[in-house]
This record gives C-alpha cells, sequence and structure tokens, in this order.
C-alpha cells in the first residue's frame, strides 16, 4: 500500500484517457504516464537511491520532471523540487541542508551545479550515461514501495523571516487529503480540461493543479510556463484555469479576452497572492466569470476556497475548506471573534510534519494542539468569509514567488560598501509587489544600483533580486532602534507607478 502513488498513478495504470496534452498536440495518456513514472522509479533505485532518501530536482517544467517524480512517489523516496531560477549557491544550501542524496538537472546547468552538490550525482535527463537514461534503459512496470500515510513525500523549501530556508516535510497523507478536497470542491471531473500554465516546484503548480487533475482523472494542457499567446490559444480548448494573479492581470491587458474567448471555460481559480478586488471585478465584467480566490501555503497546502456555489466574495479567501480549522487568535493565542483582525493558525489533515531539522523554529509555528501559525494577519466576517488584510511576517509576494526581505538585506549587507539596508514590496501593476531595497553606503563608497544588482547575481534568484534600489545616507528609525518599514513602504509606494 502507498496511498499517494495508488490514489494519483496506480489507479490509471489501464486508463487510455489523455492525462497531458502538449503544445505542439502530442498527448500522453493517463496510462503512458503510469509507465513513465515506474521507468522513472527505476532510474532513482538505479542511481543508487533507496526508500526514505532525499533527492532534489532542478528541472524546467517538462513531462520528464513530472514522471521524475511520480517515480519518486512510487519508489518511496522524498523529493525536492526547486525553482530553476535559484543560483548555484542556493541549490547547494538545499542539497546540503536535506541531505539530497541525488540532484538531477536540465544538461545546460550540470557544469553550474556539479560543484556545489560534491555528495551526490549530478544526472542530465538527457545525454549519455544521464538519468534519462537509466529511465529509458528500464522496464515499464515498478513494484510500488509500501507507504504509510505519514510518511514523508516531498520537501518544500520556503524561505524565512530569519533569512534562512526551511525545509517544509509533507506527508503522502498531508497531500492526499487536500487533493481529495479541492476535487469535491471546485468539483473537478473527468471531463474538464485543466490549463496548467504554472511551474511545477511549488504547491501551487504541482499539488494543487497536478493531484487534483490526476484524482480527477482529467487532462491537462501542459505548458512549459506563461506564454500570454499559448495561454490564449488554449483557452477555448480548456474547462478550468489555475493562476497567480499576475496571469489574470496579463489577460485582461489584452484586447482578445472576451467572453467568446473563455466560453467553455466553467472556472477560474486563483492564488498564491492577494488578487486586487477591482482585478476580480474587470474579470468578471470582461468574461462573465467569477474567479475563485482561495488561499494556501507551502506549509499546508489549501486552507480556505470561495464556494463553487454561491458567493465568491471579491478581495476574501473563502471559508475554510471541509475538514479543515481556521481561526483567527490574538497574540496570545486566544480565538477573537469575527470582525477583529488576528493571526490566521490552521488545524488539519493538510498541516504538514514540521521543518526539517529545526525542532525550535518548528516549535514556534505549530502549537502542541496542532495549529499551525501562518503569519498572515486575518479577519472573519459573521458569515464565516476569511479576508487576509496583510502579513505579521515579513515578506514580498511578486508575481506568486516569495520574497523574505531578510535573505536579501544580508546578501546586500555583505557586500563591500553597504552599511545597511532595508527591503520592502511596493505595489507593481504586474507582480502584484515588486522588490525595492534602500540601501545606506559606508562613509565614502560610492555605490549604484546597477552595481549592486550585479553584485547580487550569483547570489540571489533573479526574482528576488530588487528591481528598484534607492540610496540613503540613514534608514528612519523608531526610538527603540527598529528600521520603520511602514515609512518607508509609504514613501515609495510609487516608484513602479502602481500605487
Ligand atoms: C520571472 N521574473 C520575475 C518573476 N518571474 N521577477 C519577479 N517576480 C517573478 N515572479 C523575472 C525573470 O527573472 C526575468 O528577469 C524576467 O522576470 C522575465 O522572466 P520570464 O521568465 O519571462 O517571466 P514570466 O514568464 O513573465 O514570469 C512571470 C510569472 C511567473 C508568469 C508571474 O513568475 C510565474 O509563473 N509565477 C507563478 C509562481 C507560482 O507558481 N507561485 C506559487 C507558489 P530578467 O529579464 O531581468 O532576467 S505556491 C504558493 O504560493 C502557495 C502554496 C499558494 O497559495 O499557492
Ligand atoms: P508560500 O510560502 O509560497 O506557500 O506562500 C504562502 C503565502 O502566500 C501565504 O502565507 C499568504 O501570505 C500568501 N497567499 C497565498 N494565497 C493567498 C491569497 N489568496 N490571498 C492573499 N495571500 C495569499
Amino acid at each position: 500500500m502507498n496511498c499517494l502513488y495508488d490514489a494519483l498513478f496506480g489507479r490509471h495504470r489501464d486508463n487510455a484517457a489523455d492525462f497531458l496534452i502538449l503544445p505542439d498536440g502530442t498527448r500522453i495518456s493517463f496510462a503512458g504516464f503510469v509507465g513513465l513514472a515506474a521507468q522513472h522509479a527505476h532510474a532513482w533505485r538505479a542511481a543508487g537511491v533507496k526508500p526514505g532518501d532525499r533527492v532534489a530536482l532542478h528541472l524546467e517544467k517538462s513531462v520528464h520532471m513530472l514522471a521524475a517524480v511520480a517515480g519518486a512517489i512510487q519508489a518511496g523516496v522524498i523529493f525536492l523540487p526547486l525553482n530553476t531560477a535559484y543560483t548555484a549557491a542556493e541549490v547547494g544550501y538545499f542539497v546540503e541542508n536535506s541531505g539530497a542524496r541525488l540532484l538531477i538537472c536540465d544538461p545546460k546547468s550540470e557544469s553550474i551545479l556539479a560543484p556545489v552538490a560534491p555528495q551526490v550525482r549530478t544526472l542530465a535527463v538527457d545525454g549519455a550515461g544521464s538519468f534519462g537514461d537509466l529511465a529509458r534503459a528500464a522496464p515499464v512496470t515498478y513494484p510500488t514501495e509500501a507507504r504509510e500515510a505519514g510518511d514523508l513525500a516531498a520537501f518544500l523549501y520556503t524561505s524565512g523571516t530569519t533569512g534562512r530556508s526551511k525545509g517544509a516535510m509533507l506527508s503522502h497523507a498531508n497531500l492526499l487529503s487536500n487533493a481529495r478536497v479541492l476535487v469535491d470542491e471546485w468539483r473537478f471531473g473527468p471531463r474538464d480540461v485543466l490549463l496548467h500554465a504554472l511551474p511545477i516546484f511549488h504547491t501551487h503548480g504541482l499539488f494543487v493543479a497536478t493531484n487534483v487533475a490526476l484524482l480527477a482523472g482529467c487532462p491537462m494542457v501542459f505548458l512549459p510556463k506563461f506564454d500570454l499567446e499559448q495561454v490564449i490559444a488554449w483557452l477555448p480548448k480548456s474547462t478550468v484555469m489555475m493562476g497567480v494573479p499576475t496571469f489574470y492581470t496579463r489577460l485582461l491587458e489584452d484586447a482578445r479576452l472576451d467572453r467568446d474567448l473563455v466560453a467553455g471555460m466553467r472556472l477560474f481559480v486563483s492564488g498564491s497572492a492577494p488578487l486586487l478586488a477591482e482585478t476580480h471585478r474587470q474579470w468578471q465584467g470582461r468574461t462573465g466569470h467569477v474567479i475563485l480566490e482561495r488561499y494556501g501555503m507551502t506549509e499546508t497546502n489549501m486552507n480556505t476556497s470561495n464556494p463553487y456555489d454561491g458567493e465568491r466574495r471579491a478581495g476574501t479567501v473563502g471559508r475554510p475548506l471541509p475538514g479543515i480549522e481556521v481561526r483567527v487568535c490574538d497574540d496570545g493565542g486566544a480565538v477573537l471573534p469575527a470582525g477583529q483582525i488576528g493571526m490566521v493558525e490552521v488545524r488539519g489533515p493538510n498541516v504538514f510534519q514540521g521543518y526539517w531539522q529545526m525542532p525550535d523554529k518548528t516549535r514556534q509555528e505549530l502549537r502542541d494542539n496542532g495549529f499551525f501559525i501562518t503569519g498572515d494577519l486575518g479577519e472573519f466576517s459573521a458569515d464565516g468569509y476569511l479576508t487576509i488584510v496583510g502579513r505579521g511576517k515579513d515578506l514580498v509576494i511578486s508575481g506568486g514567488f516569495n520574497v523574505y526581505p531578510k535573505e536579501i538585506e544580508l546578501a546586500l549587507d555583505d557586500l563591500p560598501g553597504v552599511l545597511e539596508s532595508a527591503v520592502i514590496g511596493a505595489p507593481h501593476p504586474d507582480l502584484g509587489e515588486g522588490v525595492v531595497a534602500v540601501v545606506v553606503p559606508e562613509p565614502g563608497a560610492q555605490l549604484t544600483p546597477e552595481a549592486l544588482v550585479a553584485a547580487l547575481a550569483g547570489r540571489l534568484a533573479r526574482f528576488k533580486q530588487p528591481r528598484h534600489i534607492v540610496l540613503r545616507s540613514e534608514l528612519p528609525r523608531n526610538t527603540m532602534g527598529k528600521v520603520q518599514k511602514a515609512l518607508l513602504r509609504a514613501e515609495l509606494a510609487g516608484v513602479f507607478g502602481a500605487a
């Protein structure tokens, strides 16, 4: 028994229906994909990986990457999907911290990543002796490794307010329980066609979108990334799209978006970052569809959702999903009534198992009674809709990617000539929020924003790098000496022209 494998893949062994539709029209059936997954399970074993080992994947979105993930689940291997935008230094940290036995990557990044992962074999997906070759040579069936519901399936690294990334440990049961709830709540069935333009190294694209399609037995139009032309071309042949708010704002900027284009669609889901009420309304005006906004986290998968039937209220993230408790608490953990703002806490089968080898961090965020302290500030309405009103954690969400200011500040402060820095998010018309750094040079240092960005290049993924840098002689501080980021946010709100 391997409940996650059996539910997502095993039962499709003889299913000849389409699972993946690629942009060039190629179709891969469920049964075909199950065979590919088995070949990748063999490849993990052939590469020396055992059940319970960790492996890291630094791969562009592809059928092979998805099959490597599925194969890891079948082989009982814990997988770490990594954002391909991460630099070698960032990948090195994840590999070392997780103790990953093997890192697989695309051929183009092999030479860059090999030095940071000396304890693992870096194998390309294609090419002689590669992981891909191991898979291609393998049989299309594999004796599935038994896994208990509580066994770990994946580590997803999430940056922290201290600047150090933490590996969120997700069990088979965490992933399966959430996917089941979402299939029911969003009425997924085999007649759906899911337009999939999200990356598959994060919860949204991998667990919310892909697992739901697998459970429902519906095909996915599997686009390599969000490409406006491709999305517009495939919308008429799809029934559901899941996206970050940037997908919706980009589509709204295109005159081709109208009711006819989306006539065959039944559902648009948004999440990972706040959807502006204005975007929600504009979308309804142009398409006649009301976007369904939901709220989740890496540590918990999805927690709340606006209803499928019933009012999808703009600016809110809806009600707690079935089987999941969501409460709003004061600083001491006492539950607050509707109408009061406090910390959002979550408990349920979806909540992760803790941070890998960080018991103190786990204790700080996961209460003994099972409630996870999300770091988001929220408020319930009298009729049970949750609004996320802000963040108790210092976090910027840029185009759906999380950027923790502390990590950027530590990198900036480390550069020659930088005395100190403060990083904030400012409203951005395309990305929701854009990263802004206020940097104080050391006396006499000649710094320019361009030189600072160039110096960060090898250290931080591009999406984390400031898109706007302001040089100042000092940072505003309160009487306790704490940097007043609220003042900076107010002052710099217009730098991207979106305030
Ligand atoms: C790309 N770039 C970005 C971002 N993405 N910069 C800031 N923020 C970003 N999100 C940079 C690139 O490095 C490049 O920089 C330039 O922008 C253009 O790159 P390109 O690849 O063309 O970008 P894009 O295709 O336009 O991508 C924007 C995007 C993409 C479509 C918004 O970032 C995306 O798909 N985001 C989705 C993220 C996601 O799945 N989040 C879910 C996390 P340069 O030109 O200078 O080199 S899971 C989660 O949050 C929870 C659990 C939840 O609730 O879902
Ligand atoms: P991640 O660490 O990538 O899992 O990001 C999780 C964070 O994204 C949450 O803690 C929220 O701050 C934010 N988030 C996700 N969905 C929404 C939403 N619909 N509205 C507002 N914030 C959201």
